[in-house]
C-alpha cells in the first residue's frame, strides 16, 4: 500500500509575473520582464503579463478553489517591484498589503504558504542603476529585499525559496538571448552573474538564520537528470561533463558551497571562471550548511552523447509554438550533446516525458547531498479544449502527474525524504515564451493570446488531484 508521509505537502505553484497582471497598479515598479516582452519577436505572438490571468484582482476566487481542492501548500512568488518599486528605494505599502492578503487568505484555509523570493522579475531600475545581476551590488539589494520579506512575513511563512531556477534565468538571459537581458553567448558574464546570484542566495539564507527564524529555506533548481546514450566510454564521459556543467555547478553550490572541481578547471582553462574571493568562499560554505531542502523543478530528463568539436552548439532553435519536432538538438562542442531519447514520448513542445527521471533525481540528491527534497514544480504543458458544457477533459495531464507520483512514491519508499510536491500550475497562466496556449493548470482560465473572459473552469485533473490529496496519495 502506498503511504506518503503523514504531513506530506500536496501543492501547486505559480509565479508573480505569470499570474498577477496589474503590472503598473498600486505603485508597482517596472521589472525587466515588463520591458523585455515589449521587444518585438521575443515572446509567442507578443504576449505579455500585463493582465496575465488577473490573479491580482481574483486571488480570493483562486485561493478558494485551492481550498476546495484541499491543497496543503501553495507556492507563489513575490514581485520585488511591488515591495520596492525601484528595487532598493522606498517601500510600497500597497505591495506589502497585497501579499499579506494572499498569505492570510491561504492561512485562513489551512494552506501553507511557500514563498519564492525571486522568480525572475527583477526591478528594471536595478538594471538601469548598475546592470542588475551583472554587478556585485545586486547581492546587498537582494538581501535587503529578502530581509524585508522576512521581517514582515517571517512569522506566517515557514517555507522560503530564495531563487527560482538560477540555471535557467541565467542561461536564457546571457547565453541564448531568450530572456532578459537578452545577451547572446556572453559566457564570461554568465558565470559571473551566477556567482553573484549564489552569493545573494547564500547571504539570504544566513540572514534568515541570523534573524532567528526556524522555518525552512532553500533554492529551487531546474534539474535535468541525464543518461549516457550507451556504454560507449566517450558517451559516459559526456554525461559526466553534462552533469558537472549543467547540474552540479548549481546543486553543489547549494548543497556543498563549492564549485565542481573539473568544471571549474575547464572554465579556468577557457578564461571563463568567475571572480571569487576568500570571503565569498567562506559565506557560500557556511550557507550550504544552513539550507533545509533542495528545491527541484522537474520537467524532463536528457540523453548525453559525445559532441565533436565541430558538432552542435548551445544555440539551437527552441520550440515555442507547440509544433512537435521543431526543437533543435543542442550541446557544447567537444563535451556533450543532448539527442532525443528513443524510449520516451515527448510533449507538443518537445519536452521528454520521463516519470522515472523524477525518482532518479531524488535518489541522486539523496545520495549526493543527504538533504530533504521539495519538488517545487512538475507538470505538463498542453493544449486544452474547453467543451460546450465548460468541462475540460485533460486525461493526458492526469496520466502525466499520476506516473510521476508513482515514481516519487518509489523514491520515498527507497529512503528519500520528500517533503512536498507542487504541480506546475494551479490555474492556467502565462508561459514566459510560449504565450497562453501552453496550459499547465488544474483550473482552466478563459483567455488566449489576445483576449478572453478570464472566467475559471475546473478541469478533470482538478477533481482527480482532489482525490489524490484526500487519500494522501493512495488513490492515484
Ligand atoms: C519553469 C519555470 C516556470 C514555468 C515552467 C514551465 O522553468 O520556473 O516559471 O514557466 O518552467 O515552463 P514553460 O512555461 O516554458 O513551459
Amino acid at each position: 500500500m502506498r503511504k506518503f508521509p503523514k504531513d506530506f505537502l500536496w501543492g501547486s505553484a505559480s509565479a508573480a509575473y505569470q499570474i498577477e497582471g496589474a503590472y503598473n497598479e498600486d505603485g508597482k515598479g517596472l521589472s525587466n520582464w515588463d520591458n523585455f516582452v515589449r521587444i518585438p519577436g521575443k515572446t509567442f505572438k507578443g504576449t505579455t503579463g500585463d493582465l496575465a490571468v488577473d490573479h491580482y484582482h481574483r486571488y480570493k476566487e483562486d485561493i478558494a478553489l485551492m481550498a476546495e481542492m484541499g491543497l496543503k501548500t501553495y507556492r507563489f512568488s513575490i514581485a520585488w517591484t511591488r515591495i520596492y518599486p525601484t528595487g532598493n528605494g522606498k517601500l510600497n505599502q500597497k505591495g506589502i498589503e497585497f501579499y499579506q492578503n494572499i498569505i492570510d487568505e491561504c492561512l485562513k484555509y489551512g494552506i501553507e504558504p511557500m514563498v519564492t523570493i525571486f522568480h525572475w522579475d527583477l526591478p528594471q531600475s536595478l538594471v538601469d542603476q548598475y546592470g542588475g545581476f551583472e554587478n556585485r551590488k545586486i547581492v546587498d539589494d537582494f538581501v535587503n529585499y529578502a530581509k524585508t520579506l522576512f521581517k514582515i512575513f517571517g512569522k506566517s511563512v515557514k517555507y522560503w525559496i530564495t531563487l527560482n531556477e538560477q540555471n535557467i534565468f541565467t542561461s536564457l538571459g546571457w547565453l541564448t538571448a531568450n530572456h532578459p537581458p537578452g545577451k547572446f553567448d556572453d559566457q564570461k558574464m554568465f558565470y559571473q552573474v551566477n556567482h553573484h546570484a549564489f552569493l545573494a542566495h547564500a547571504k539570504t539564507v544566513l540572514a534568515y538564520r541570523e534573524m532567528g527564524f526556524d522555518g525552512k529555506i532553500g533554492a529551487s533548481f531546474a534539474y535535468t537528470p541525464s543518461y549516457a546514450l550507451d556504454c560507449k566510454p566517450e558517451n559516459a564521459i559526456s554525461k559526466l561533463n553534462f552533469d558537472d556543467l549543467k547540474n552540479y555547478w548549481w546543486l553543489d553550490m547549494y548543497g556543498y558551497g563549492e564549485y565542481p572541481i573539473v568544471a571549474m578547471k575547464y572554465l579556468e582553462k577557457n578564461g571563463l571562471a568567475p571572480e571569487v574571493t576568500d570571503e565569498d568562499r567562506e559565506i557560500l560554505k557556511k550557507a550550504a550548511k544552513e539550507i533545509n531542502f533542495m528545491g527541484v523543478n522537474y520537467y524532463q530528463s536528457c540523453v548525453c552523447e559525445y559532441n565533436p568539436l565541430d558538432g552542435v552548439t548551445p544555440y539551437g532553435v527552441m520550440n515555442t509554438t507547440g509544433k512537435k519536432g521543431s526543437a533543435q538538438i543542442t550541446g557544447i562542442p567537444g563535451l556533450f550533446k543532448n539527442p532525443q531519447n528513443p524510449y520516451l514520448k515527448t510533449t507538443d513542445w518537445d519536452w521528454a516525458i520521463d516519470p522515472i527521471g523524477l525518482k532518479y533525481l531524488c535518489r541522486e540528491i539523496t545520495s549526493r547531498y543527504r538533504l530533504p527534497i521539495v519538488i517545487s514544480e512538475n507538470g505538463l504543458g498542453a493544449f486544452d479544449k474547453l467543451e460546450n458544457d465548460n468541462s475540460i477533459h485533460d486525461t493526458y495531464r492526469i496520466d502525466y502527474i499520476r506516473e510521476h507520483l508513482k515514481t516519487l512514491y518509489q523514491a520515498i519508499d527507497e529512503g528519500c525524504n520528500i517533503i512536498a510536491y507542487c504541480t506546475w500550475s494551479f490555474t492556467d497562466l502565462l508561459s514566459w515564451l510560449n504565450g497562453y496556449q501552453k496550459r499547465y493548470g488544474f483550473v482552466y482560465v478563459d483567455r488566449n493570446e489576445e483576449t478572453g473572459s478570464l472566467d475559471r473552469y475546473k478541469k478533470d485533473s482538478y477533481y482527480w488531484y482532489k482525490t489524490v490529496i484526500e487519500s494522501n496519495g493512495e488513490k492515484l
